[in-house]
């Protein structure tokens, strides 16, 4: 039999998907799954194609074109802790003795970045190449056109890179995948995408809580989130939820959404982006309330047996209805601006400190098809970067700068409406806490820095002496 062009490991979905996806553009795949059953059904299922599956590693490794491409996509597990070690490390420990100079070795996997860099100078140092590449758009994404992420060397890049442009989702023909960065830059950058979907669902869902606290009924908010999905607001995520809105329960003829348990769950990419944030000192406050509410959703015990002993106040929403639906876009508009700017300057920071020269301009590019935050806004995040590649926050760029001028107003309406109205919206509150904290040309942290210096004698700086000129005042004594 002729040796394939591809091997992929891991036939778990996204395995399976990616399979058929790059089988589809023409290219032969062999594939191999720790669990020999899952091959075995999955050869068969498509026997009709260019696919050959093994139960032996090495007689798969022996199936494919020098210098191999050999793609993982299985579970991986390990996160900041570096000496964490999971799957990833158990399949690369097994193939390195199978392996000849020259081959690629993928991994496809949501890896935290740091186990990345680890196992490419473990593999280069043996002759080998190796990526970390995001793959986004879940089990449809992989089938049909993926947004992708790689990061790693040029070498490695230039070597996958027919195979992934041929796979990947287009928009206006252009392939929604470009070569991220060295090292662990394209799983960095698929991590803070992740961060940001998980922005864009809880603002999401803090509209959709507003409006069931307003009476709207779940039919008029497929409705609203449709309209929406034909303006600015135009999005994938946006789009399912106005399709959501739509199905009715069969056991209970009800809205499906509303028998739907709330507790949210987390598979690690959310907390990962808070962690480096926070060691990076980058405020991605958004994501993080986004991460948080999630965390206070899985509580639901504990909220349970808080509910009946809290007062709040009795939700009373009186603005008509196309004013309402109005402020709610304009404040999840301009909400999702700051999530985005949080995100971006995330990616920007931590790319100037480990040296990966990121394009933010065309990371946008890549994320405008294929992934779950795939939307209209991308473009112009695109166009911001291409007016001005330093641009230092995407606030700051006119077209955005504008739009959080004029929704400003509806977004303070529509936070107030949820503190009187007891709505919990930690993201709109904290987005808006961002860019009013952004705009203020005086912060209180001079009181602040007051108090550390008067505890700590951690001096402060004055506004009418050269900043870097530290002052310390003998503070009155507290008793007691
Ligand atoms: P899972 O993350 O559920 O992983 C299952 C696969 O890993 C199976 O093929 C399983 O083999 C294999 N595996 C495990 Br578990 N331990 C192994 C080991 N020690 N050695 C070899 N293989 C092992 O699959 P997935 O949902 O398709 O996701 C794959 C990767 O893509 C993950 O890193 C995930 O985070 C990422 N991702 C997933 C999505 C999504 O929508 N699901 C989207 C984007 C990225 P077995 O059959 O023998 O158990």
């Amino acid at each position: 039999m002729s040796k394939s062009d591809f091997g992929l490991i891991g036939l778990a979905v996204m395995g399976q998907n990616l399979v058929l996806n790059v089988e589809s553009r023409g290219y032969s795949v062999s594939v191999f799954n720790r669990t020999t059953s899952v091959t075995d059904e999955f050869v068969a299922a498509h026997s009709d194609k260019k696919i050959q599956g093994f139960a032996s590693l090495a007689d798969f490794v022996a199936s494919i074109e020098r210098p191999r491409k050999i793609m993982m996509l299985v579970k991986s597990k390990a996160g900041a802790d570096p000496s964490e070690r999971d799957a990833v490390d158990a399949v690369i420990e097994s193939l390195v003795p199978l392996l000849e100079p020259g081959d690629l070795v993928i991994d496809g996997g949501n890896t935290y970045f740091i186990h990345t860099e680890r196992r490419a100078k473990e593999l280069e140092a043996k002759g080998f190449l190796y990526i970390g590449t995001g793959v986004s758009g879940g089990e449809e994404g992989a089938r049909k056109g993926p947004s992708i992420m790689p990061g790693g060397s040029e070498q490695a890049w230039k070597m996958i890179q027919p195979i992934f442009e041929a796979i990947s989702a287009k928009v206006n023909g252009d392939p929604c995948v470009t070569h991220i960065g060295k090292g662990g830059a394209g799983n960095y950058v698929k991590m803070v995408h992740n961060g940001i979907e998980y922005g864009d669902m809880q603002l999401i869902c803090e509209a959709y809580q507003i409006f069931k606290t307003a009476g709207i009924t779940t039919d008029e908010m497929a409705q609203i989130f449709d309209q929406w999905n034909q303006g600015e607001l135009e999005s994938y995520l946006i789009q399912i939820t106005s399709k959501i809105f739509t199905i009715k329960d069969e056991i209970t003829g009800q809205p499906l959404v509303e028998q739907i348990l709330d507790r949210a769950g987390q598979k690690g990419t959310g907390r990962w982006t808070v962690q480096s944030a926070a060691e990076n000192a980058v405020v991605i406050s958004t994501i993080n309330a986004a991460v948080e509410a999630r965390i206070l959703s899985s509580m639901r015990d504990q909220r349970l047996v808080a509910a009946p002993q809290f007062s709040g106040p009795e939700p009373k929403i009186d603005l008509p209805k196309d004013v309402l639906v109005q402020k709610v876009h304009d404040a999840l508009y301009a909400s999702k601006i700051i999530s985005y700017a949080q995100g971006l300057d995330l990616i920007k920071k931590v790319g100037e400190a480990h040296g990966w020269d990121l394009k933010l301009g065309s990371i946008a590019r890549i994320w405008r098809g294929g992934c779950i935050i795939r939307a209209r806004f991308l473009n112009r995040i695109t166009e911001a970067y291409e007016r001005n590649s330093d641009l230092v926050n995407l606030m700051l760029d006119p077209f955005f700068k504008d739009i959080l001028n004029k929704n400003q107003e509806s977004w303070r309406e529509i936070v107030s409406l949820g503190v009187l109205n007891g709505i919990p919206m930690p993201a709109f509150s904290a987005s808006l806490g961002y860019y009013d904290s952004y705009r203020s040309a005086r912060l209180p942290a001079n009181l602040l820095q007051a108090q550390r210096d008067f505890f700590g004698a951690h001096t402060y700086e004055r506004l009418d002496r050269p900043e870097g000129e530290f002052f310390h005042t003998e503070w009155p004594e507290v008793i007691g």
